[in-house]
């Protein structure tokens, strides 16, 4: 059985568009996985610090026949050979994020995994990509995706790349 998966991108590093590109790749090498949609590329001001570059972000769209952990476990890796350091502070810049959002309907809480990932219903860096994909998504717990646009949004300034394309 497949599920329907949902992860958020993020880099403000060495080439954040870059690192998503070559992201998207690495999870197309996901066993049991496919990528079924991406969304467009946005430009975001940091949310927390601001004394950190601008953010690339974009949401993709999987099926998936893993469980949740051993997914998480495959980005994670991804993350760490696109040089991602974890040791550091808490919201500062880093070279690639790869959050699971949505799993299915499913809610999850362990200590390596909180899903639906806690914040993305006031994210527009995560709801706007998001919705591109599914206007109609309910996020379990939080409602309906437009309700949520609508909502207490943290505000940062998020901007979509009219002119890009996947490679
Ligand atoms: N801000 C933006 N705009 N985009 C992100 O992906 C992002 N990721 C983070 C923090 C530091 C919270 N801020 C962000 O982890």
């Amino acid at each position: 059985m497949r599920t329907r998966v949902f992860v958020g991108l993020g880099s403000n590093m060495n080439e954040p568009l870059k690192q998503l590109e070559k992201a998207v790749a690495a999870i197309r090498q996901i066993p049991d996985t496919t990528v079924q949609k991406l969304s467009g590329m946005y430009a975001s001001a940091p949310m927390g610090p601001e004394d950190q570059p601008d953010y690339m972000n974009a949401v993709v769209e999987l099926q998936s026949g893993l469980d949740a952990q051993v997914l998480l476990e495959s980005l994670q890796m991804i993350e760490q050979q696109q040089g991602r350091c974890r040791d550091g502070e808490r919201w500062t810049q880093r070279t690639l994020d790869l959050d699971i959002l949505l799993y299915g309907n499913d809610v999850i809480h362990t200590d390596t995994l909180t899903i639906p990932h806690p914040g993305m219903h006031q994210r527009s860096f995560v709801l706007q990509p998001l919705k591109e994909l599914d206007a109609t998504i309910v996020i379990p717990g939080r409602g309906n995706i437009n309700d949520c646009l609508d909502g207490d949004l943290l505000g940062e300034v998020i901007n979509r790349l009219e002119n890009y394309s996947w490679p």
